[in-house]
């Protein structure tokens, strides 16, 4: 006999899927603490524990909502607290792979499974006709109530709802909840695998009448402005929309002129749906999305999605979350210029669709649906392919159409992600059309797209990207002319994108720079929103956040649960300033006389904005004023002028122009920026480069050379003070640690193990010459790796200027730098630059280049020119994996000060007017040895670097390779850069 939980069977006893909305029907909320008890097999406790007088005493207390693995239980009676992290029973984290034998539909008899009993007191007036809903349980429960049986399900993050026959005053609930089961070969999305009931238990009254399931269909007609609404349930009932002044019945339709709802402009319409003995809440959003010559549209205009990629987390709790994350979700999306989600991959909580549907989110929301480690099997046995599935399959697609079709944020059903073909994705797709064909559906990974209403990639090239825009891409293998054809014709959705591990994405100016350009692409989802590491300590009580390898355990997904837009605890990492500035609503550019307001908005226009203008002289405010920008329509521009006045500058001149909210928003009060423009009206002549000659006296000098304000070793040709500063260097520096994206994808772009083996990061340092000539030093020698013969030759020729020194570098690589006994053709320089090492004294840095944070030469667009002060210390980013980080590109000049060290000046010169510049207590050694912050160690010296450059972050670690043109070319450079001390 086949048990329940190895069933290709999706459940048994459960009521039919419905809508979920708020209604005035009682619920008796189930969250709370129950007992609870972990077995080892799928047995669990055995059959007692669903016995009302069974003694539980014994067992645990146990939060629902909540994974057992996350939670830390202590017995009742007594012994030790268990948290399971860190260890092969707690939270496990695997990409692809299966945690069980891949055996479908059979899992290991290895099944920690969760028994547990809550004992709960119906109020007396509680009618009959009781049903038990659980939100989400996580991966199979079976249900008893007052020891009988009610039924199982499967589908973890689907909800599903069981008739209960409940009883006056005390009742016993047991659940049976297994962490393995035949969903489990359902359910292979890339995060950690968490069992438990993880979301809400609630018992809901339903008197005879009540509203069972109720279908909202809100159109709307961008000709004539006119809304339709026909609300069909299963009870009839009364609809009305009182600020409409609609009142019918359910089955009657109504056309009124209305609002439609978009994300910018997200109008609702609040209204009742009521039978006798219930009412249910209603939040029409009237809108109408078609697909039309190949391009997406909402209510007639072209969409393109600003888009992120949420997975529900949290570093404590998982994917339990509370109402106040998923508003502070949403908050910081809005704040960042996101208009789209995708759920990936599988439905999120009910309320987070709400909150989308009221502050304005498009949403793409995809199903619990992923079998992609059947690619170790060559996708033998695929569910989807295997008619044994159907049922299960439909079962998913069906709960999730049924519970959220009355949502207007969701505007596209995706079937499953990463699941290969199958014949069943037509069953799926046939099935959603006829349920519901006022949205398309999406499903990525079938080459032919037959099932799918978009073509859709993830991580493709700019190249790729651009020829996909075009309708000029390649045919894919395997697939007829007929469907070639037919996806030529569909609008292009990117489903991912910009893999937002550790330091970066870059190039997210680029990609959307392509997503505008094509009306075919339909925007993009970046890979993702938010970092999924889980809080944890070290046996010696130091904190850190836990990520895949840190569990000895196979298969790992390794690191790859740390790739979002925030940290997991939810501050932004740089990359949402970046994304923010790539997905401005309104694009402002300023020029010497005028700014251009470019409306890129899908349906609201400028009025809710304020434009100011702010003209500075090196980073200090000159003058400034508001802007009468006339309203400017979705999808319009308009030109103003910017009354600047004459100002002699300084430094440089810069013209910003910002474009921020009037009036308080859901998620943001007034004066927020949602968009700026800068623009340089005049810049300071770079300090010439001092003249120098060849001719003259020359001599090697004595034990110390001195030079202008310099004195430099003789034998190592370094500068050793500058003025009154004792200092080391510079050395020539052509490592940086390694990002996540530097370490690419497997052995795709794995630029850090060329770094290595090439001995990038193990340079060594040759003086040849020291010559002191008149009116400059002259120091030549070469920096190369142990174990090779390749390096770089350089000569670095000192002149004095003034109080200050003029260094020009000039770098010869020497080979052969490729074809070595590696797989490495080509190997990229991570960066071409100069190392110092200065007194610990100094504390803070101010800067005229681009800031406040971290920026690179592909990802610098989101942070503005001006000055910033930072204490050295605050430079770092945090990254939970230590790598790269806190670079800053376009630095005109910089000054280093502290504690009785003269201030450190550094300026471009003429040719070279800007440099890249980093400053941190260790090394780029220290930063790669380090597994995690807390690893780091203040060296007891500040390490400067200068660089001439350092290549772009790009987004390899999952992604194409690096561009061309943000890389470093390893040719003969030369440079300058000006120094002074005090
Ligand atoms: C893609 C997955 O859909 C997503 O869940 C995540 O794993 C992402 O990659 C990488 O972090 S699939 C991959 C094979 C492109």
């Amino acid at each position: 006999m086949t048990a329940y939980w190895e069933s290709t069977a999706p459940g048994a006893g459960r009521r039919p899927a419905r809508a979920d909305a708020p209604s005035d029907a009682r619920v008796l909320s189930l969250n709370g603490t129950w007992r609870f008890r972990l077995a080892p097999t799928a047995d669990g406790t055995g059959p007692g524990f669903v016995a009302d007088g069974f003694d539980d005493s014994g067992w645990d207390e146990m939060r629902v909502p909540s994974h057992w693995v996350l939670e830390e239980f202590t017995p009742l009676a007594g012994g030790p607290a268990r948290s399971m992290l860190g260890t092969a029973e707690g939270p496990l984290y695997t990409n692809t792979a299966y945690p069980i034998p891949l055996d479908p539909p059979h899992v290991s008899t290895e099944n920690p499974t969760g028994d547990y009993r809550l004992v709960f007191e119906l109020p007396d007036d509680w009618v009959d006709g009781t049903v038990l809903r659980f939100q989400g349980v996580d991966s199979c429960a079976k249900v008893w109530l007052n020891g009988t049986e009610l039924g199982w399900s499967t589908g973890s993050r689907l909800p599903f709802e069981l008739d209960a026959p409940v009883r006056p005053g005390r009742n016993v609930l047991a659940v049976r909840v297994h962490r393995w089961s035949s969903g489990t070969y359902l359910e292979d999305q890339d995060m950690w695998w968490l069992p438990g009931i993880f979301r809400d238990v609630e018992l809901i009254e339903r008197p005879p009448g009540a509203i069972d399931d109720h279908y909202v269909h809100a159109d709307y007609d961008h000709e004539t402005g006119t809304g339709t609404l026909r609300v069909d349930a299963t009870t009839e009932a009364v609809v009305e929309i009182p600020e409409l002044g609609i009142r019918m019945a359910t089955g009657e339709t109504a056309r009124v002129p209305v609002e439609p709802w978009s994300a910018d402009v997200p109008r609702l319409y609040r209204g009742t749906l009521r039978s006798t003995v219930e009412t249910v809440e209603l939040a029409v959003g009237f809108r109408h999305v078609e697909i039309t010559g190949g391009v997406f549209t909402v209510n007639g205009r072209p969409v393109t999605f600003r888009g992120v990629n949420r997975h529900e987390h949290h570093p404590d709790t998982g994917r339990t979350l509370d109402r106040e994350t998923m508003v502070q979700d949403i908050v910081a999306m809005k704040r960042a210029n996101v208009d789209a989600v995708r759920t990936s991959h599988y439905p999120p909580h009910p309320e987070f669709l709400r909150l989308c549907d009221e502050y304005g989110l498009w949403v793409l929301e995809e199903c619990d649906l992923e079998t992609h480690g059947f690619i170790y099997a060559g996708w033998e046995k695929n569910p989807p392919a295997d008619p044994a599935w159907r049922d299960a399959l439909l079962d998913r697609v069906r709960r999730m159409v049924e519970r959220d079709k009355n949502h207007p944020s969701v505007v596209i059903w995706s079937l499953a992600n990463e699941s290969w073909t199958g014949e069943t994705f037509t069953v799926l797709r046939q099935w959603v059309a006829d349920r519901d064909p006022s949205r398309p559906v999406l499903y990525e990974r079938d080459p032919s797209y037959r099932d799918s209403d978009f073509y859709s990639l993830m991580y493709p090239s700019l190249e790729d990207l651009d020829r996909i825009g075009r309708r000029a891409e390649d045919t894919p293998d395997g697939v007829t002319p007929a469907e070639d054809e037919r996806r030529r014709s569909l609008p292009f959705l990117l489903v991912e994108y910009a893999h937002a591990m550790g330091n970066g994405p870059g190039s997210l100016q680029d990609y959307r720079r392509i997503m505008l350009e094509h009306d075919r692409i339909c925007g993009g989802f970046v890979w993702e929103w938010i970092d999924l590491g889980i809080n944890a300590v070290t046996a010696d009580g130091t904190a850190h956040v836990m990520h895949g390898e840190d569990i000895d355990y196979e298969p790992c997904g390794g690191r790859f649960n740390l790739d979002g837009l925030l940290f997991s605890d939810r501050t932004p990492t740089p990359a949402l300033a970046e994304l923010a500035k790539a997905y401005e609503p309104v694009r402002v550019t300023v020029g010497a006389d005028g700014v251009l307001v470019d409306n890129l908005r899908h349906t609201a226009d400028t009025s809710d904005l304020t434009f100011t203008w702010t003209l500075t002289d090196d980073g200090e405010p000159v003058a400034d004023g508001v802007l009468d920008v006339p309203a400017v329509g979705a999808g319009g521009q308009g030109r103003v002028a910017v009354p600047v006045p004459a100002h002699p500058p300084r430094g440089t001149l810069v013209l910003t122009v910002e474009a921020r909210t009037a009036a308080d928003a859901v998620w943001a009060p007034a004066g927020h920026v949602v968009a700026w423009g800068q623009h340089v009206l005049a810049e300071p002549p770079v300090r010439p480069l001092p003249r120098w000659s060849d001719d003259g006296d020359r001599a090697p000098g004595g034990a110390d050379v001195t030079l202008g304000p310099g004195t430099f070793d003789a034998a190592t040709g370094r500068l050793v003070r500058l003025g009154d500063l004792a200092l080391d260097g510079p050395v020539l520096d052509v490592h940086r640690a390694p990002t996540e994206n530097d370490h690419g994808q497997g052995d795709l772009n794995d630029l850090a193990s060329v770094w290595s083996a090439t001995g990038l990061d193990r340079m060594l340092h040759r003086t040849d010459l020291v010559e002191r000539a008149d009116d400059h030093l002259r120091v030549a020698g070469r920096t190369a790796p142990t174990t090779h013969a390749h390096g770089v030759d350089w000569t670095m020729l000192w002149q004095p200027d003034g109080a200050a020194l003029v260094l020009t570098v000039e770098v010869e690589l020497t080979g052969p730098w490729a074809d070595t006994p590696h797989r490495h053709r080509d190997i990229l320089l991570p960066r071409l630059g100069l190392r110092l090492s200065l007194p610990s004294a100094y504390a803070r840095a101010r800067w005229f280049g681009r800031g406040p944070g971290e920026t690179y030469v592909d990802s610098f667009e989101g942070s503005r020119l001006g000055t910033f002060d930072r204490a050295v210390d605050d430079l770092q980013t945090p990254y939970p994996v230590p790598q790269e980080n806190g670079n800053h590109v376009q630095t005109r000049w910089l000054e280093l000060t502290g504690k009785d060290v003269p201030p450190l000046r550094v300026d471009g010169v003429e040719g070279y007017p800007t440099f890249d510049f980093t400053a941190r207590r260790w090394t780029s050694q220290d930063l790669q040895r380090a597994r995690k912050p807390h690893d780091l160690r203040d060296s007891g010296r500040v390490w400067l670097n200068l660089d001439h450059r350092q290549q772009g972050i790009g987004s390899a670690s999952v992604g194409p390779a690096l561009p061309e043109r943000y890389r470093v070319p390893r040719e003969r450079t030369t440079w300058s850069v000006r120094l002074q001390a005090g």
